[in-house]
């Protein structure tokens, strides 16, 4: 891919989106210290990384639990690689969380101490397509589509930001006994939402009471989210980074299978295919409906 895409930079192989990439960050990745109890949240787009930074931010800080503390869901756990608010991570207490779409040969080396520990979260591909669709039609910093066809070329091509969803996941999988790694999924999050909390405490190392986890579950709840001014990224996405829309949300369906209600059976049948061919030999489940086991 070229580097003339007014929305895309290609670095080392991999899509960032180009006015928001920290060039410092990714050019310096290799040199940035990873210290041994840093979290590092990894996705690709549109698999839950906002709900996996709030989920997270409540497990670590008793304040954000509690509601005694007003700081944004992104300022206790930024993005690595499009570090929004400009923090210090040199200077951030520990521990530290991350979030970041990086593919696994792009990550600070030090996370293959294994010490530090990688949460990866990834979604039925068809409903991170729907996402990815919508949100790239409402953010101006992304390449608007007129059709659900029009983008799927682009997604099946690894023309978005985070390129090939299949090279993403596939990388990581292949690539996890280099790391400390937990593979979740959004939709084993959606169907049990407590299950996952103490799934991740436990991989954390956290003992939270009963009562913090209800609180943690309830906070992190869909609803929940999208009217709290903290975790939902109202005020970042419309007046920091800008919409096309004023209202689009960044919390926009939240469910598993909305890709039905988009896809034709002849694009979902190619996808099938597609799929089938290229993950195979990958043993993750995937879940494409609500009401699928
Ligand atoms: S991004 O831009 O890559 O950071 O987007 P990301 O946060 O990975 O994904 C956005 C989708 O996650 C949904 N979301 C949730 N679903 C269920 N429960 C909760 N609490 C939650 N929080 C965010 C969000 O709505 C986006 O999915 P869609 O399908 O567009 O609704």
């Amino acid at each position: 891919m070229d580097n003339t895409s007014t929305y895309l930079f290609n670095f080392k192989g991999y899509n960032f989106e180009r006015s928001l990439v920290k060039m410092e960050i990714i050019e310096n990745v290799d040199n940035f210290e990873i210290r041994n109890d840093d979290v590092f949240i990894i996705t690709y787009p549109k698999s839950g990384t906002i709900w996996t930074q709030q989920i997270l931010s409540l497990i670590y800080f008793e304040g954000h639990r509690n509601r005694t503390e007003n700081i944004q869901t992104v300022d206790r756990a930024p993005f690595f690689e499009y570090n929004l608010h400009d923090l210090d991570f040199i200077k951030m207490p520990s521990p530290r969380i991350f979030a970041s779409h990086l593919p696994y040969y792009l990550v600070p080396k030090g996370l293959k101490n294994k010490k530090a520990k990688i949460l990866y979260i990834y979604r039925n591909p068809k409903d991170i397509l729907t996402s990815f669709f919508h949100f790239s039609n409402l953010m101006v910093l992304f390449e608007a589509s007129d059709s659900i066809e029009n983008f799927m070329e682009k997604f099946l091509e690894g023309k978005v930001l985070g390129s090939l969803w299949f090279d993403h996941i596939r990388g990581w999988y292949e690539h996890r006994h280099d790391f400390n790694i937990l593979f979740m999924s959004y939709e084993d999050m959606k169907k049990d939402l407590r299950g996952s909390v103490l799934k991740i405490c436990h991989f954390l190392e956290k003992d939270l009471s009963a009562e913090d986890v209800d609180a943690v579950v309830k906070q992190a709840a869909f609803q929940n989210m999208k009217s709290d001014s903290r975790a939902n990224y109202e005020d970042i996405i419309q007046n920091e980074i800008g919409t096309r829309n004023s209202e689009g949300k960044f919390l926009r369906k939240g469910t598993i299978g909305d890709w039905k209600n988009h896809f034709t059976v002849e694009q979902s049948e190619r996808f099938d295919r597609i799929f089938l061919k290229n993950m195979k030999d990958i043993p993750l489940k995937f879940v494409w409906d609500m009401n699928e086991d």
